[in-house]
């Protein structure tokens, strides 16, 4: 009888190979189903040194954490999730729906939860990598091997301590910092309360300002230490919460839903005016970061109004951080509640200098001692990009290829790693919207490079130090025509060097059509050896 599935069999079959994903946060799931979706024949492990799935937001857990990027748009395009508590949802939230993301595509058969990868090696003789991987329930060390490994091992995981401030080890209340949340062990204690608490906070970046207004509300009191300025943004998608808010109804600065307000913002073609509009909102952020841009002007003077008029119970908290640069240089955030929590009465922000911690405290310049029961140090991330983990490559490990300066050619290749992809790591990530675009064009670009390996019998490829050259060159060009490399601080630019490595150079949709069509003739490419 007519059997077409003989006939159109496929004439050459893809090659079968192993691919090895390190890390099971947003990225490294959306590789696994980028996979599941688009190869044939394939092995996958992932290897990922947490507990469960959801890297950065199964690793955070502080007080008030959750994404300043509404909810609407930092979720994956192909598994929507309509009924979010919040405009801007709460970490344990959003770690929820990687879990469920997790179970509903069926990606728990890939992953070896705490399993922590030692270091990766290139074997070019064999055109295989060696993983080795240690087993932290059982202490044993294993070594594994695949064609092709994906490095998904995020870029913000990896605490920054305030070492230039003297006498930490003398501190003998509780410290903790921002990103390593559960190490305090203050989530598990049953007798913990913050209500008679006097808190510190160091730092204003994102994760300050999100953790100042929760602990406000618990603490009996909260010092924030800020040593910079900041510009806080406007709500993304302002304008059309503006339209869907009554006049008399302002929605609550935490941007908490009422049962109202949660039906309405649940209906569909809401909630895709919302994605548009908060889409548009964060595109927008990126023109104004283009030097002498007439938008710098207008956002200035916006911002500048808002905080005013937040600040107005106290007007030096206003003066305090209103920014000597220019809009944009440092990652901006709406920071719900943020100035509203530093203007009541047992909040307050200490610009001085911090001199050292003492036992019972910290020492600014002017020499107050603040007293302090918990110092929360939201000091940020080490992303000097110097992998955690040895890496083996063509020139020797990574650690010291890049103790300078990372280098890639599309945030996704380096000239060191064959068969390899970087996700979100270096050069990734947008300053302006929702690093997710990036996340799954990143996927899509790596999925097509293997399945043309398997199909075209190719055993190894890697990037032209030539496409790598003029990526970084193209790159530096770019950020010196932007206000990211005037007078602030900020942990885009390397602490040394100033040179930008930890973002795209553009917008989310200018990486969105840069990793649109792979250019093959970026990369040198070897065939399988002949058998025998
Ligand atoms: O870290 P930061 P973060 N003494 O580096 C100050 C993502 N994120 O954890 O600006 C005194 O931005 C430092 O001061 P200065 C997001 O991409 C996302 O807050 O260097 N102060 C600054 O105020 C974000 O951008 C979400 O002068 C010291 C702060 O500490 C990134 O993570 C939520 C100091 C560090 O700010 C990092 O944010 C949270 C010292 N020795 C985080 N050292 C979302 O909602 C540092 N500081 C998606």
């Amino acid at each position: 009888s007519w059997a077409p599935e003989l006939y159109e069999h496929p004439i050459r079959e893809a090659r079968h190979v192993k691919i090895i994903c390190i890390g099971a946060g947003f990225s490294g799931l959306c590789a696994a189903i980028h996979f599941q979706e688009n190869l044939e024949n394939y092995d996958l492990t992932i290897y990922e040194r947490q507990d469960d799935v959801g890297g950065v937001w199964h690793q955070n857990t502080y007080p008030g954490v959750a994404c300043d990027v509404p909810a609407h748009a930092y979720q994956f395009s192909f598994a929507e999730k309509t009924d979010w508590s919040a405009y801007y949802a709460p970490g344990a939230e959003i770690s929820g729906y990687l879990r469920d993301v997790a179970e509903r595509y069926g990606l728990r058969r890939y992953i070896r939860l705490s399993h922590s990868v030692q270091w990766a090696r290139w074997d070019a003789a064999r055109d295989k990598w060696v993983v080795c991987v240690r087993d932290d329930a059982t202490g044993a060390v294993v070594e594994d091997e695949a064609d092709f490994v994906v490095f998904a091992t995020g870029l913000l995981s990896k605490p920054l301590w305030p070492s230039n401030i003297h006498g930490r080890e003398d501190y003998a209340g509780k410290l903790v910092h921002s990103g390593d949340w559960k190490a305090a062990g203050l989530d598990n204690d049953p007798h913990w309360s913050w209500e008679d608490k006097r808190v510190g906070v160091i730092g204003m970046g994102a994760s300050g300002v999100q953790l100042v207004p929760a602990l406000q509300r618990k603490a009996k009191s909260v010092v924030n230490f800020g040593r910079s300025k900041l510009w806080l943004s406007a709500g993304w998608g302002s304008k059309m919460l503006q339209q869907l808010q009554p006049r008399d109804k302002p929605m609550q600065s935490n941007y908490h839903f009422t049962d109202g307000d949660l039906a309405q913002f649940r209906n569909p073609e809401v909630y895709r005016l919302f994605r548009t509009a908060i889409e548009e909102d964060l595109g927008s952020t990126h023109e104004l970061t283009l030097r002498n841009h007439p938008l710098q002007d207008v956002f200035a003077a916006k911002f500048t109004q808002i905080l005013r008029h937040k600040t107005a119970a106290k007007p030096e908290v206003g003066d305090a951080i209103l920014p000597d640069f220019p809009v944009g240089c440092k990652r901006l955030t709406p920071g719900p509640g943020y100035l509203e929590a530093l203007c009541q009465d047992n909040c307050s922000l200490v610009t001085d200098r911090i001199e050292c911690f003492t036992p019972t405290g910290i020492r600014t310049a002017d020499g107050t001692e603040h007293g302090l029961d918990v110092i929360v140090c939201a000091t940020g991330f080490d992303v000097s990009f110097r992998p955690a983990f040895p890496i083996y490559g063509l020139n020797g490990n990574m650690q010291d290829v890049w103790a300078k300066e990372a280098r890639t050619y599309l945030g996704l290749f380096a000239a060191e790693l064959p068969n390899s992809f970087n996700l979100l790591t270096t050069q990734s990530a947008v300053g302006s919207g929702s690093l997710l675009v990036v996340a799954e064009q990143q996927c899509a670009y790596m999925t097509k490079a293997i399945a043309k390996c398997q199909r075209d019998g190719y055993a190894s490829f890697v990037a032209k130090r030539r496409a790598v050259d003029d990526f970084i060159a193209f790159t530096d060009d770019y950020f010196a025509r932007t206000v990211l490399t005037t007078n602030c601080k900020s942990w885009y630019k390397h602490a040394d060097t100033g040179i930008i490595r930890a973002i795209w150079p553009g917008s989310g949709s200018h990486s969105f059509v840069a990793l649109q069509d792979p250019r093959w003739e970026d990369f040198e490419w070897e065939r399988v050896k002949a058998r025998g």
